[in-house]
C-alpha cells in the first residue's frame, strides 16, 4: 500500500458466499483466513467483516441492490477507506463499487500481490512479483476492454479511442513483461552458478511446503539454528531460504525454506514464482509441514497437494506429512492424532515449538536419505559426456578410471539418483 508509515487505512473484509459457486469454501472459515490475509499487511486496520450470502454473482455491482445500500451504511459509519473483498472482482464491478461506496477496493488476488509485493526482499523476489502484478493488471484490461466492446457493439464503430488506448497500454505492460522477464532470468542464472558451486557437496536436500502459517520457519530455524522470520502472520517467508543441517546420525542435509501456499492462489503468483518453487521441488525429500490443530487442516492439505501437483513434483520424490503444532492439542485429540501418526511411517506428530516428536521425525529422514544410498559400478562411453558431467555435478562418484571406450565409475548414490540417471 502506498500509505504514509503513520497513516492507518481503515478496511473492512467481505467474503461473498455464492451459493451457484461449486467450489464454493466454507464461509466461517474463508472469512477468518481473509481478515488474516488483511492483517498480513502492515498500516492496516480491519474494522470489521462479514460474509455476504448471495444466490449469484450480479454481472455489474457483484452485489444485489439492497446490499450494496445497506452496506453503504455501514462503511459509512465506520469510516471505512478501504474495501477487500475475498475472491474475484471484475475492473467493472470494482469501479462501480467503488463508486457507490466511496473506497478504494481490493479482490482477493490483489491483496495477496499486495502483501507479496511488501514482502519482497531479494532482487529475484521483487521482479517475481512486479510480473505477476503486471500479468494480473494485463488480464483486467483484457476484460475491461471487451466490456466497452460489447457497449459499443451497436454503434458499429470500429475501433474507437478506448479501444486504442487499452491496445497501447497492453503493448506497454508486454514491453515491461519481457524486459522483466530478461532480469528475471539474469538473476536466475547467477542463482544457478551459486547452485552448481553447492552441488559439489553431495548432501540431499529437504524441501519444507506446506499451507502458510503451518510452522516451516519455525521449524526451519529449530533444526538449522537460523533466524528466519516466524510470525504469525499469513506469508510471513517470501524468499526460499537454504541451510545445511547435520542430523543426528552425522548425515549433512541442506534444508529449505520457502513460501506458504493458499486456497485460490493466484495463477498469476504461480507463474511467476514458478522457476523457484520448482527449484525448490527438485528435492530428495519434501516434507509436507501442516497446521493440524487448525480447524481447516484437512482442507488445506488437500489444496497443498494440488498446488505441488500443479507444479509439476515428480512422483520419484518421497513426501513425509509433518502434523506440526500438536501441543495445541488438547486429551483425546493430541492421543488420536499421535496414534494415527504411529500407524503411518509417512506421518509424523510434531511441535515445532516444544520438539515433541522431532527425534523420530529426524530419524526417519535420515533412513530415507541414508539407508536408500548404494554403491554402483557404471561404464560410460565417450560419447555420453553428459551423463559423466551430471554424476560429478551431483558429487555421485566415489572413484573413477578411464578405459579404452569410456569410464569406469563407481557411484553411490540413492535410486531415485538412479532413476534420474536413467532418464538423461
Ligand atoms: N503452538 C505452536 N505454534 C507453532 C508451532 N510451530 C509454529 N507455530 C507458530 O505458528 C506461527 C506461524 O509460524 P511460521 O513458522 O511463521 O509459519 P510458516 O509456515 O513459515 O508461515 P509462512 O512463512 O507464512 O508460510 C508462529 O506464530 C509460530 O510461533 C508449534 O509447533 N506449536
Ligand atoms: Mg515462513
Amino acid at each position: 500500500m502506498k500509505e504514509h508509515a503513520d497513516h492507518v487505512t481503515r478496511a473492512w473484509v467481505l467474503h461473498p458466499d455464492i451459493k451457484s459457486d461449486r467450489a464454493r469454501r466454507v464461509a466461517a472459515t474463508a472469512l477468518s483466513e481473509a481478515v488474516a490475509l488483511a492483517a498480513a499487511l502492515p498500516n492496516l486496520e480491519v474494522v470489521g467483516s462479514n460474509v455476504v450470502p448471495l444466490p449469484k454473482a450480479h454481472a455489474g455491482k457483484l452485489f444485489g441492490k439492497g446490499k450494496i445500500a445497506e452496506l453503504k451504511e455501514i462503511f459509512a459509519e465506520a469510516e471505512v477507506e478501504l474495501v477487500l473483498v475475498d475472491g474475484p472482482v471484475t475492473p467493472v464491478q470494482q469501479r462501480n463499487l467503488e463508486k457507490e461506496w466511496n473506497v478504494k477496493l481490493l479482490d482477493r488476488t490483489g491483496l495477496i500481490l499486495e502483501i507479496f509485493s511488501d514482502r519482497a526482499a531479494t532482487r529475484e523476489g521483487v521482479l517475481q512479483v512486479e510480473m505477476a502484478a503486471l500479468s494480473y493488471q494485463r488480464t483486467r484490461l483484457v476484460r475491461a476492454w471487451t466490456h466497452l466492446e460489447r457497449q459499443r457493439g451497436g454503434l458499429g464503430f470500429v475501433g474507437g479511442p478506448g479501444e486504442t488506448q487499452i491496445e497501447a497500454d497492453r503493448r506497454a505492460i508486454d514491453d515491461q513483461l519481457v524486459r522483466i522477464r530478461r532480469q528475471i532470468d539474469k538473476v536466475a542464472k547467477t542463482r544457478t552458478l551459486h547452485r552448481a558451486a553447492r552441488a559439489k557437496v553431495p548432501y540431499p536436500i529437504v524441501a519444507l511446503v506446506g499451507y502458510t502459517n503451518a510452522g516451516k520457519s519455525t521449524l526451519f530455524n529449530r533444526l538449522t539454528g537460523a533466524d528466519v522470520m516466524a510470525k504469525d502472520m499469513l506469508f510471513a517467508t517470501l524468499d526460499p531460504t537454504m541451510r545445511t543441517v547435520k542430523l543426528d546420525g552425522g548425515l549433512d542435509v541442506i534444508m529449505s525454506d520457502t513460501v506458504g501456499f493458499i486456497s485460490d492462489l493466484p495463477t498469476e503468483l504461480v507463474a511467476a514464482f514458478r522457476a523457484t518453487l520448482e527449484e525448490v521441488l527438485a528435492a530428495d525429500l519434501i516434507v509436507h509441514v501442516r497446521d493440524i490443530a487448525h480447524e481447516n487442516t484437512e482442507e488445506q492439505a488437500r489444496d497443498v497437494r494440488t498446488i505441488l501437483k500443479s507444479l509439476g513434483a515428480s512422483d520419484d520424490v518421497p513426501v513425509l506429512e509433518l502434523w506440526n503444532k500438536v501441543d495445541l492439542l488438547e486429551g483425546e485429540a493430541h492421543d488420536a492424532a499421535v496414534n494415527r501418526a504411529n500407524r503411518d511411517p509417512n506421518i509424523h506428530a510434531v511441535s515445532a515449538l516444544t520438539g515433541e516428536g522431532l527425534p523420530g521425525f529426524l530419524a526417519t529422514v535420515t533412513g530415507l536419505l541414508e539407508v536408500a544410498k548404494t554403491v554402483q559400478d557404471l561404464h560410460i562411453p565417450f560419447d555420453q559426456g553428459k551423463r559423466r558431467a551430471w554424476l560429478h555435478q551431483k558429487g555421485l562418484i566415489e572413484t573413477e578410471t578411464q578405459g579404452e571406450d569410456g569410464f569406469d565409475v563407481t557411484v553411490r548414490w540413492t535410486a531415485q539418483d538412479a532413476r534420474q540417471f536413467e532418464k538423461l
